[in-house]
């Protein structure tokens, strides 16, 4: 019998108030549960609100680089518990055990720059236009922050919002994807292990609905950190609307990758199926379009579907697996129904395409890589985020045409551009509508210590990772302190 896990509410492990739980299961054999967890409703919300509110006048008040410490030591426990933490995310969610380590390697990365800005939240000092007055800003934390986060990337991006959200002051209720509840509450339990006083990071498992709701529709908490789908993220800002409250969100992305004709089409390819393939197309940033100017079309396609053939899929665990499963049976289906929408559509299919279920494979959700090619851009499997690994290979003229393809879509997340020539990569640079561009590079790959983020219905304006991850999670205070000793009046006195 698997093991029976817990929500952390107030510095305690306690079981929902409804009894009930649910199972987290291995996505590569559904037969396996890895634990059973909490599944919490309003009052468990009640009780972890009301901590996270309760703890956070006197966590405000502790100094920032003494916050910071925690996380450091958060990050050393991360950093020593990485081999053991991968293995379970690959478990838990079926990435290859390579790509989990990186998960966690991003964790770590994030927790240590962020322990940083303890010594740092910075703010201005800046003249005043009045004599003898001083101006200057400070960074205020926000109070209760919710931060509701996606399976595809279990420890990673928590840590882009639960490390800012302490460093900065604020306390957090963490309600982690049903899809991924155990490397959830290992890193809640390395945080208390690191020494974060109770209340501070509390604890909530449970189902969108009947957990995820009344986090955001809570009075109490002052701001919602979102990672997950647009129409999750829709409702979530619409909930939030009502009360007022801050609202961060990171939704989908229908990142494109641009192959021009005088690319190096060896690192073309290699990018485009790292970006196409990898996580198994489950990543916001995942390459789910490539542009391809005619002149190299034909080569390109080619040896590019000849590569997604030889993609070994099984086990994320086994060292020689290059493709994981997707996530669960619902996901498969919905990947497997873009396939048939991508034929009727009048796209060609050139590969993949079915449900693999070969030997082990048998036992879990496996989709073979898809390969679409002669796609226009108005397609559906050209406009619609599929989160599987579904590709779909657009023809282009030229670059202009290129650009013009990439920002068809309602999104703008990630994009890429594969070329030698400097003018090219500057003017899509410039006019590739997207948070994220790389030049030689795929549209996976970001750096915690720099912005992450899209534009469009990518996301609502915010950014996490690098200085923007502070902003996302603090006020701004503005302070003048006059000592002239008489009324002075700006923009009157002369
Ligand atoms: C996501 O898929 O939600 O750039 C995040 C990347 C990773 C983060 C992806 N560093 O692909």
């Amino acid at each position: 019998m698997a093991e029976q896990f817990k929500n952390y509410i107030d510095g305690k492990w306690i079981e929902a108030t409804s009894g009930q739980t649910f199972p987290s299961m291995n996505p590569a054999d559904r037969s396996e549960a890895l634990g059973h967890f909490p599944r919490s409703d309003h009052r468990d919300v009640d009780r972890a609100v009301e901590a996270a509110r309760r703890h956070y006048l006197r966590w405000r008040e502790v100094p920032a680089p003494k916050r910071a410490e925690i996380m450091f030591r958060g990050a050393e426990l991360l950093l020593l518990r990485k081999k053991d933490l991968a293995t379970l995310m690959t478990k838990e969610m079926g990435k290859v055990l390579k790509e989990s380590r990186g998960d966690v390697q991003e964790g770590i990365d994030m927790t240590y720059f962020i322990a940083g800005e303890g010594r740092r939240l910075l703010g201005e000092t800046t003249p005043s236009e009045l004599p003898d007055k001083f101006a200057m800003s400070v960074r205020a934390p926000v109070g209760v922050v919710a931060a509701i986060t996606p399976w595809n990337f279990p420890l990673a991006i928590p840590t882009w919002k639960i490390m800012p959200a302490l460093v900065a002051g604020n306390t957090v209720v963490f309600k982690p994807a049903e899809e991924t509840p155990l490397v959830a509450t290992r890193l809640v339990e390395i945080m208390e292990e690191a020494g974060l006083p109770p209340g501070v990071l509390n604890l909530v498992h449970g189902l969108g609905e009947e957990a995820g709701a009344p986090l955001v529709r809570h009075p109490e908490v002052t701001l919602i950190s979102f990672t997950g789908s647009g129409e999750v993220g829709r409702e979530v800002a619409i909930a939030a609307a009502a009360e007022h409250k801050r609202v961060s969100l990171e939704m989908g992305g229908k990142n494109a990758i641009i192959v021009m004709e005088d690319a190096d089409l060896d690192l073309a390819i290699e990018g485009a199926i790292w970006g196409a393939f990898g996580t198994s197309g489950q990543r916001c940033t995942a390459a789910s379009r490539i542009v391809v100017q005619r002149k190299v079309i034909k080569e390109f396609t080619d040896r590019f579907v000849k590569r997604a053939e030889i993609l070994r899929l099984g086990d994320g665990l086994l060292p020689e697996t290059e493709m994981g499963p997707v996530i669960n049976e619902a996901q498969l289906k919905r990947v497997h129904r873009y396939t048939k929408l991508g034929i009727k559509e009048g796209a060609k299919l050139l590969t993949g395409g079915e449900i693999y279920k070969k030997g082990e494979c048998a036992k879990g959700f496996f989709y073979l890589p898809t390969v679409f090619a002669d796609a226009s851009s108005k397609m559906r499997i050209a406009q619609e985020e599929i989160f599987g690994p579904t590709v779909a290979i657009i023809p282009v003229a030229d670059l202009d045409e290129a650009i013009d393809v990439v920002n068809s879509t309602r999104y703008g997340l990630s994009s890429a551009i594969y070329t030698r020539d400097i003018g090219r990569a500057f003017k899509a640079m410039r006019e590739i509508e997207a948070g994220i561009t790389y030049v030689n590079a795929s549209t996976v790959g970001a750096e915690v210590h720099l912005p992450f983020g899209g534009v469009r219905q990518s996301g609502n304006g915010h950014r996490e990772g690098g200085n923007a991850a502070i902003d996302a999670f603090t006020e701004w205070k503005t302070l003048y302190i006059d000592f002239s000793g008489r009324l002075q009046r700006a923009q009157i006195d002369e």
